[in-house]
Formats: structure tokens, sequence, C-alpha cells
């Protein structure tokens, strides 16, 4: 048994994005988790893409998930981004004890997940088989209305959801504490940032919240760490956050 196979989380997610591991990733950070980012580990150690592949096809799997991301721990494997963070936030003291804030943080997360996918489908409007190259007029079309509509919509949710924590004297959306919501809501505003730069610096005076919400966050000793470490992979064109400047008018 190699090291990571001892790690009590094993992450399996693709080795060159951040993607929506990044999600994950940014939890077992900041909890200062013991992990395993299994398929950046080297080929020769059981790690690579071919990791991921070895548990998709594994049959003995009830049920077997889908894609990646997911993660081995206690014997099972999670799959979901939010279904993962629902399951390891309470051993990490990434939400809160009562299950009315456990169900608000799994609601905030779906939402992030639909924001997310929105995100990824307007460089890939067509179909995720395509080359960005062979969708880039569809993707013009769409991005348009997500500048517009879609992404001041689920941004102006966000400030809302900040402003009422706020008003109720929480420093963080989901109470007094941070939780691995805040964590995706920090994720959410760098991946749009660098993808739409210029639609993100028109919205910045109607979310000042989630600016400042995303600064502490970067601010977090372990996180600060972490994105100053060669652990962060850079935000790239093969990723779920895109900077094509076409899309971002
Ligand atoms: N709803 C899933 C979506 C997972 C997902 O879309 N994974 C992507 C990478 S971020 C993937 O591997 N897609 C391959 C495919 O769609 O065939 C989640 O939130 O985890």
């Amino acid at each position: 048994m190699t090291a990571w196979q001892r790690a009590p989380f094993q992450l399996f997610y693709w080795p060159f994005i951040q993607g929506r591991g990044e999600f994950i990733r940014l939890a077992l950070e900041e909890a200062g988790a013991e992990y395993a980012d299994v398929a950046r580990m080297p080929e020769s150690e059981g790690g690579g893409a071919k990791a991921i592949m070895a548990v998709l096809r594994d049959e003995s799997l009830r049920p077997p998930p889908l894609m990646p991301p997911f993660l081995k721990t206690d014997g099972l494997v999670v799959a979901q981004t939010a279904n993962i963070l629902q399951y390891i936030a309470p051993r990490l003291g990434l939400v809160p004890e009562p299950l009315q804030a456990r169900v608000a943080a799994h609601q905030l997360q779906l939402t992030v997940a639909d924001f997310i996918g929105e995100a990824h489908d307007v460089h890939h409007p067509i179909a995720i088989s395509l080359y960005y190259e062979d969708q880039a007029a569809e993707a013009r079309r769409r991005a348009g209305h997500f500048v517009k509509e879609r992404l001041p919509k689920f941004l102006g949710y966000f400030e809302r959801v900040a402003a009422r924590a706020a008003d109720s004297g929480d420093d963080w959306l989901l109470g007094p504490s941070l939780s691995y919501v805040d964590l995706s809501v920090f994720q959410l505003m760098s991946g749009l940032s660098y993808a739409f730069p210029n639609t993100m610096a028109a919205l910045g005076p109607e979310i000042p919240r989630l600016s400042e919400l995303s600064r502490r966050v970067a601010e977090r000793p372990r996180i600060a760490a972490y994105l100053a470490s060669p652990r962060r992979l850079a935000f790239n064109e093969k990723d779920l956050f895109r900077h094509y400047p076409e899309l971002d008018e």
C-alpha cells in the first residue's frame, strides 16, 4: 500500500485543472486535513488519470460514480461535489451543527453547482465533446445572455444572502464561523474574475459584500498558504472558468 492509500481523504479529480475538484480541495486545505490528490500523484505510484479510470471501471462499487470529482473516505466512494462537501464538512468543522444550517448550506452549494454549470456552458454551449473553436459563434451568443442576465442574477442572489447574514451580525454566510459555502463563493468569485474580468469589474459596486468575503477567505492562513503553493493550479483554457476576451464584452 502506498502512502496516499492510507490518507483519510483521497480526492480523485482531473490533474491539470481546478474545475469542480477545487471546491473540495479548498475545504480540505482550510481544515488542514491530510488528503491525497490522487490523479496528481505519479503513475508509478498508482496516480495519474489512470487512477480515476480504475475507479470508474470498478464493478464492485454500488453505486459507482459517473465522473470526477469523487472522494474515497470511510471505505466509501462519494461523488457529486455538493454531496461530497455535505458529507465531509461536519468532520472538517466547516458547517454549523444544526440540521437547518446544514440544509441551508447544501441549498447554497447546489445553487453554486447550477451557476458553475452555466458558466461552463458559456464556452461549451453545444457539446462538451466539441472544441471551443467549433462552437465559438454559439458561445458568443450565449455569453451575451450570461454576462447580462445570469451572472448578475446569481451573484446578486449570493450578495443578498451575505447582506442578510451581516444584518444578523454574522461574519460568514451561515453564521459566525466560516463554512464550506464561503469557500465555494470565494472560488466562484476567483473563477469569474479570471474568466470575465470586464463584467466583474462593472458589477463590482453591486456586490461589495461578496468581494469583501472573498478577500477575507483569501487571507485565512491556510488558504493563503494553499493559494501560494504549487498545489493550487493556475486557471487555464482547459478549465471550467476560461478567459476568452470575446465572451466578456
Ligand atoms: N454534477 C457533478 C458534475 C461533475 C462533472 O461535470 N465533472 C466533469 C469535470 S468538472 C467531468 O468529468 N465531466 C465528464 C463528462 O461530463 O463526461 C458535480 O457537481 O460533481
